[in-house]
């Protein structure tokens, strides 16, 4: 059986980076439903991950996204994170906002506007330098509508362009987290919709390019496991977006659609070795609270995550390879649904405790009033939202 005390130690040490956006008013092509009480602005959202990182203690670290969470002075929202415990990470480029990316980005027909979306990339490069993050994300919306709108390859070309100016303006210490999505915006062809493409133009950069695996970004049936397990292998797996999907890029909380899906996932993050910190493995979450409150929502799917991965964590590894070697396919099977079945919120709860944690994070957190105290100090000024 897994040493319970290492099982603590990795639960303890697992770090959970949440998304600035999800605490922003967001919606759907069709309405975005506004909150009382939402941030006005970056700073604001800091304040909110705060308070998922003081109910959670496994969520120190908030990724950011350019230009929705544009400042003045880099250094100082990274001194106001500090000053709050927490710390900036991912930088998200978006270069899918301009009238001027209608066609494409850096895969644009013109090269005028390839020249604008890699100046934007490059200008997240600089806010890293000033934030102190390690990972550039970057996630493309290009692509086209219709059979011969564009040509695939000369896309490829141009795409392989960018990335590679980009790459050479990395810092040694920094990495380019490369996502990839099926379909969506671009609904005919899109120029990074598979890991394969992702991974293919990650292998030519070099080392400090990797893949994110976004829960969200595949055709229904795909085993996301298993481009985990081959990702890790090749050392190419840069992180997740995590999110959960019933139909599409649904953007719901982690862990709510398929708990079953992100523990098998989770399984192979365990097995080779991809919960060691040396690994950098980034865990993302990158979704969006439409209909639920935003800050509790957050912190319900952290626990998600965290339980998928007590359950991972608890897989007797020794009887899964007896098993597996003796070609036992039954009990190999029920190695793994052992420890999917196990209930881990009573150990949860212990590990919280013994961080001086409420065992109860959701409770922790209206214990504080902060979500009463926003509703009544966040009046005026314009909300920021998902987009805005
Ligand atoms: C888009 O579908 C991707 O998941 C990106 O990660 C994107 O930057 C993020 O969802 C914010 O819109
Ligand atoms: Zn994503
Ligand atoms: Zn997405």
């Amino acid at each position: 059986m897994p040493d319970l005390a290492r099982v603590k130690a990795a639960l303890t040490s697992q770090v959970i980076e949440t998304p600035s956006w999800g605490y922003g008013n967001s919606g759907t092509r069709f309405k975005v439903f506004a909150q009382q009480g939402v941030p006005r602005d970056p700073y604001e959202k800091l304040d909110d991950a705060a308070q998922v990182h003081a109910a959670t203690g496994v969520a120190p670290v908030v990724s950011l996204h350019i230009p929705w969470d544009r400042v003045e002075d880099y250094g100082a929202l990274a001194g106001h994170a500090a000053e709050r415990g927490i710390r900036l990470g991912a930088v998200n480029s978006n270069v899918f906002q301009d009238d001027d990316y209608k066609l494409g980005s850096v895969t644009h027909p013109d090269p005028r506007v390839r020249r604008k979306a890699l100046d934007h990339l490059l200008e997240c490069v600089d806010i890293m330098d000033a934030t102190g993050s390690r990972d550039l994300k970057l996630w493309f919306a290009d692509g086209t509508n219709y059979p011969g709108q564009d040509d695939i390859n000369a896309r490829q070309d141009r795409l392989a362009e960018a990335l590679g100016a980009v790459y050479a303006r990395l810092g040694a210490d920094q990495r380019m987290l490369l996502e990839y999505k099926l379909f969506e915006p671009a609904f005919y062809t899109t120029d990074v919709p598979d890991w394969g493409t992702a991974y293919a133009h990650c292998l030519k950069l070099g080392p400090r390019a990797q893949v994110v695996v976004d829960t969200g970004h595949h055709a229904p049936g795909v085993n996301i496991e298993f481009i985990v397990a081959f990702l890790l292998r090749e050392g190419k797996l840069g992180g997740f977006d995590f999110n959960s999907r019933f139909y599409a890029d649904d953007d719901l909380m982690a862990g709510a659609a398929d708990p079953f899906q992100l523990f098998r996932i989770l399984h192979e993050v365990a097995k080779n070795g991809g919960f060691a910190p040396e690994t950098g493995v980034a865990f993302l979450l990158d979704q969006c609270h439409n209909i639920e409150a935003k800050i509790p929502a957050v912190i319900r799917s952290v626990m998600n995550v965290q339980e998928a991965t007590a359950k991972a964590l608890l897989v007797d590894l020794d009887a899964l390879r007896a098993a597996q070697g003796s070609g036992d396919v039954l009990a190999a099977n029920a190695v793994l649904m052992d420890a999917y079945n196990t209930d881990v919120r009573p150990l949860l709860a212990e590990v919280r405790q013994e961080q001086g944690l409420n065992p109860d994070p959701v409770a922790a957190y209206r214990a504080t009033g902060w979500q009463e105290r926003i509703v009544a100090e966040r009046v005026g000024g314009t909300q920021a939202g998902w987009g805005a």
